[in-house]
């Protein structure tokens, strides 16, 4: 019906209104409507509805509602016909009876309101390519205005580079559609494909992973745009193309990576925004600490690192084969602490060479890339050691031969480094848990018969070998048991027994009476040196042996301390005791390097047999010379011979049988410390002249061990050689009262280097170890001024005024605060008060460890090169701060009065100065000993204090 709506729009209607009539059953059906895959469909309808109540006359079959039903095909069955469609109603399903929520009555058609209804109902899920609609009438009045059929969808959508179709949703109404999205041109999906679920409603919902640009692009505008040149993305997780790092480029558009620069590398672990790399320079400063057959190599860091910080280092190790036979790699018995290769501190210890061998070593700096490069040509920095001599490793086993009832057979192995030959053999036993009382025998032999042992009982034995260098340490324990009393010798007659006792009871007492004999009287022609009383008579006997000890009253053989060649009534016994006589044949002098104070110093070649070629120095007696000249000059040869040490100048041996005589020792290839300091001024780092100082210290502290005091350390009197490794020579006695030249006589009349010497020294001839680490303190100084002068130009006698009255040497130009310290430690008027040889090395040694402790430099601005300081001026030094008047009273031991000087007002030292007898008194000090002791004490520190108050100026 063509209408016109309540504004006089028209409009179609499809109406029925058959209220007055029974039995209505109206159909109207659409034209087949295709789903295009739609499962569910929404109806959307329009209509108006007469109320039944506002009809005239009540009709009884008036209804207000109506029926829509839905019938589902694949075929368009548009031409059924009514007749069809009512046979046809049974297929149909019935979709829902609608009700109208408004309805008309007369009034509103008077008043041309058009009440229309607006219903959806859902349909689904649908199968078929299409339905038709129908709705059913049983007697209403109906105007159906409008049907609209349609269903939703999720629209093509591009979300986080992903594309997603356009979708119809599921049928059901809580349905999710789960949608896999494709990734727009050149991006991947990132970890997983990206989805996204399309609801009923059309909504695209749940996001889930993602699409990045593919590497060698970025995203820019939802899209994936090329790297330009000289850019490059590697990986998906980074967004935009990035620079080349340094050394790298990337020439076409595009890149992933950048390809390295010529001579630049990277390596796989590399990250891509990490610059390209090349393999570093070679170590710089290498040094060598020889310790006995220890070498210990330290070197910094190479100048050019190549841009890495994985740099290491690695080693090679090569011995240097005799008669210039060429090199041979170290081979795997040598140990490098804590590795050989790929080191990653600057250095390592190298343990276990041979002794008295030249090597070679060869230190090499790698990174990440130095495999890469194999163009780029290797920095090697080479270090020549000789090593020294050793004693022998200790003798790994011990094994049990013939045992009898007092008697074990034992023998061993020879020690797996003997270090040199071996002499003899030391075996010590003791019967078990009763060591303090042991035996020793010796043997020439890897076995021997121990006897005298008590029947069924264990015995503790420990071997050890001796070679010229010493004695190596003692096996660790094995423990045997000797057999138990055999039958027989219970069933011997008493008689006999009674016999044989006696006569072994005489014969002990014969050999105890004889050996008490020569004990004495050897104890009482060494009178000097009776400690080695024991020792001398172990020498005796050169085949095996026998010394007995107890809680160590005897002293072990071969525990050295040095023997004073002044205890020998004829000198040329301890020459002949401590040196090895050298047939002129064999060496070769070559050049002159010196004068000595006896004759030239050479040097040259040293050819013993069966031993490789060495280079030494050779001092000559010069022509002409007194027996006495004689004695005084191999006197030095003497002392040197007792003395094995790295930092000590080695003993080769002597020249005596023909002439001129000669002391041959090792040859020092950059000669005396203090020309070669002012020879390479400036040319070292800290760490290498603390290395030369712990070398000294190293030799001084070995020199104290064994009771030798030097007299007269100066740098002049270290050697250096090529390795620029320290040693201490000049040994003897006249060289410190006339070699010298820079002793000079005292008020006493002995000659004295006055710079290098402690004031107690210089004042009473009172030479210690401690004297000489004042001496060291000295070395020094002239060590961190690269060989300045102690004292400049002072005179001897004000440099001996200067510094009783407490002043010192300043700190020398960046000299670390903290050697400046030990040098003031070494300083110390008490003598008690110095560090000892082995506290030096030890501190020496820790900083060196820790280089950032040698940091912090003497204050260089308070720093005037030749004016001396007060010694209680040191910055930092605990010592140096001021007593307090309870600490000095402690120091005199009148500490008991401190509270009364307290509460009397004299709270400081500077009033403590100025107290007299009466003040003591009025203050409770009443004891006259007491009121002296204090008093003394007052007027010294009114002296010091007078003394300190300013510095002097020379
Ligand atoms: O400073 P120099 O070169 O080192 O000059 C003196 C000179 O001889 C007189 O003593 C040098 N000299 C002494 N002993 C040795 C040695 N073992 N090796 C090298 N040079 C030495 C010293």
């Amino acid at each position: 019906i063509g209408e016109v709506d309540e504004d006089y729009a028209p409009i179609h209607t499809y109406q029925v209104c058959r209220v007055m009539e029974q039995n209505q059953n109206n159909w109207l059906h659409t034209n087949w409507i295709l789903t295009e895959g739609a499962q569910r469909v929404f109806i959307e309808l329009k209509f108006t509805l007469r109320d039944c109540n506002s009809l005239p006359g009540g009709v009884g079959t008036c209804k207000e509602t109506f029926n829509m039903y839905y019938y589902e095909t694949n075929g368009d069955e548009d031409e059924m016909e009514d007749g069809e469609m009512r046979d046809g109603e049974s297929r149909y399903i019935k979709i829902d009876t609608i009700a109208a929520d408004e309805s008309f009555t007369e009034l509103d058609l008077g008043d041309r309101v058009m009440k229309l209804n607006t219903e959806v109902r859902d349909l689904g899920p649908l199968n078929r390519k299409g339905f038709y609609l129908a709705f059913q009438d049983l007697g209403a009045c109906i105007a159906l205005v409008s049907v609209r059929v349609f269903y939703k969808r999720c629209p093509f959508l591009v979300k986080s580079l992903a594309e997603f179709p356009d979708t119809i949703p599921g049928s059901e109404a809580s349905q999710l559609v789960e949608v896999v999205g494709r990734c727009v041109n050149n991006s991947l999906p990132l970890y997983e494909p990206p989805r996204m679920h399309c609801s009923t409603e059309g909504e695209w919902l749940v996001p889930i992973g993602k699409c990045v640009c593919q590497p060698g692009f970025e995203e820019i505008n939802r899209s994936c745009q090329v790297c330009k040149v000289g850019f490059y993305r590697s990986l998906l997780e980074s967004l935009a193309c990035s620079k080349c790092p340094p050394h790298s480029v990337a020439r076409q558009t595009g890149a992933t990576v950048c390809s390295c620069e010529d001579g630049y590398y990277k390596i796989d672990s590399d990250p891509p925004n990490m610059a390209c790399t090349r393999p570093p320079s070679g170590p710089r400063n290498a040094i060598s600490n020889v310790n006995e057959t220890s070498v210990f190599l330290e070197w910094s860091i190479p100048m050019e690192t190549g841009g890495r910080k994985d740099v290491r280092y690695n080693i090679l190790c090569r011995r240097v084969l005799p008669d210039g036979r060429g090199l041979e790699e170290c081979g795997p018995n040598v140990r490098f602490l804590p590795r050989r290769v790929g080191l990653s501190n600057t250095s390592v210890m190298v343990a276990d060479l041979q002794s008295h061998t030249n090597y070679s070593f060869l230190l090499e700096a790698v990174n990440g890339v130095s495999e890469l490069a194999k163009d780029h040509a290797k920095q090697y920095v080479s270090l020549n050691v000789t090593t020294n001599q050793a004693a022998p490793s200790p003798v790994s086993v011990v094994r049990k031969g013939h045992t009898g009832k007092s008697s074990i057979a034992l023998s061993w192995a020879e020690p797996d480094r003997p270090n040199g030959i071996i002499l003899e053999y030391e075996i010590k036993y003791f019967e078990k848990e009763q060591d303090s009382s042991y035996t020793i025998i010796k043997s020439k032999d890897t076995e021997m018969v121990v006897e005298g042992l008590k029947p069924s009982s264990v015995y503790i034995f420990q071997v050890r070998a001796r070679t010229s260098a010493g004695y190596g340490a003692f096996s660790r324990r094995f423990e045997f048991q000797t057999s138990p009393y055999r039958e027989y010798s219970r069933r011997c007659s008493r008689a006999s027994i009674v016999a044989v006792a006696i006569t072994l009871a005489l014969v002990l007492l014969a050999v105890v009476a004889g050996f008490l004999l020569k004990y004495f009287q050897e104890c009482l022609l060494l009178f000097k040196i009776s400690l080695r009383c024991g020792y001398s008579k172990a020498k005796q006997d050169p085949e095996e042996e026998k010394m007995h000890f107890h809680n160590g009253h005897i002293k072990f053989p071969g525990v050295r301390t040095y023997i004073d060649p002044l205890t020998y009534e004829d000198p040329n016994q301890a020459v002949h005791e401590f040196t090895q006589e050298i047939d002129v044949s064999f060496i070769s002098i070559e050049r002159i390097i010196g004068a000595g104070e006896f004759g030239e110093v050479c040097s040259g070649p040293l050819r013993l047999p069966g031993k490789r070629e060495i280079q030494v120095a050779i001092k000559t007696l010069k022509a002409g010379y007194t027996e006495q000249q004689r004695r005084d000059f191999l006197w030095e040869a003497s002392i040197m011979g007792q003395f094995n040490h790295p930092n000590i100048i080695r003993l080769e041996g002597v020249v005596t049988k023909s002439k001129p005589v000669m002391i041959i020792t090792e040859y020092m290839e950059n000669g005396s410390l203090d020309t070669f300091l002012k020879k390479n001024d400036g040319q070292f780092t800290v760490i290498q002249l603390v290395g030369m100082l712990r070398g000294i210290a190293s030799g001084m502290r070995y020199l104290s061990d064994m009771g030798y005091v030097h007299r007269d350390l100066a740098a002049r009197n270290i050697l250096v050689n090529s390795n620029l490794v320290c040693k201490v020579s000049d040994f003897g006695l006249s060289r410190v009262l006339e070699d010298d030249p820079e002793a000079a006589y005292t008020t006493r009349g002995g000659k004295i280097p006055i710079r290098w010497t402690a004031p107690e020294a210089i004042a009473y001839r009172k030479f210690t170890s401690a004297s000489d680490v004042w001496s060291y303190g000295i070395v020094m100084w002239e060590v961190m001024s690269y060989g300045e002068r102690p004292y400049w130009e002072m005179s001897n006698q004000d440099v001996i005024k200067a510094v009783e009255e407490s002043y010192r040497l300043p700190g020398p130009m960046d000299c670390p605060e903290a050697l400046y310290h030990l040098m003031m430690d070494c300083w110390q008027r008490e003598r008690s008060n110095r560090p000892k040889f082995d506290e030096i090395v030890c501190l020496l040694d820790k900083l060196i460890r820790n280089p950032s402790s040698l940091k912090k430099l003497v204050n260089s601005s308070h720093r005037v090169s030749n004016l001396l300081v007060e010694h209680a001026s040191v910055e930092g030094d605990s010592r140096t701060r001021s007593q307090t008047v309870g600490e000095w009273l402690d120091s005199i031991k009148m500490g008991r009065y401190t509270e009364l000087f307290m509460e009397g007002g004299y709270s400081s030292l500077e009033t403590v100065a100025q107290m007299t007898s009466e003040d003591l008194r009025r203050v409770g000090v009443n004891l006259a000993g007491h009121q002296k002791k204090i008093i003394t004490s007052i007027q010294e520190m009114r002296v010091h204090m007078n003394n300190t108050n300013s510095t002097v100026n020379i």
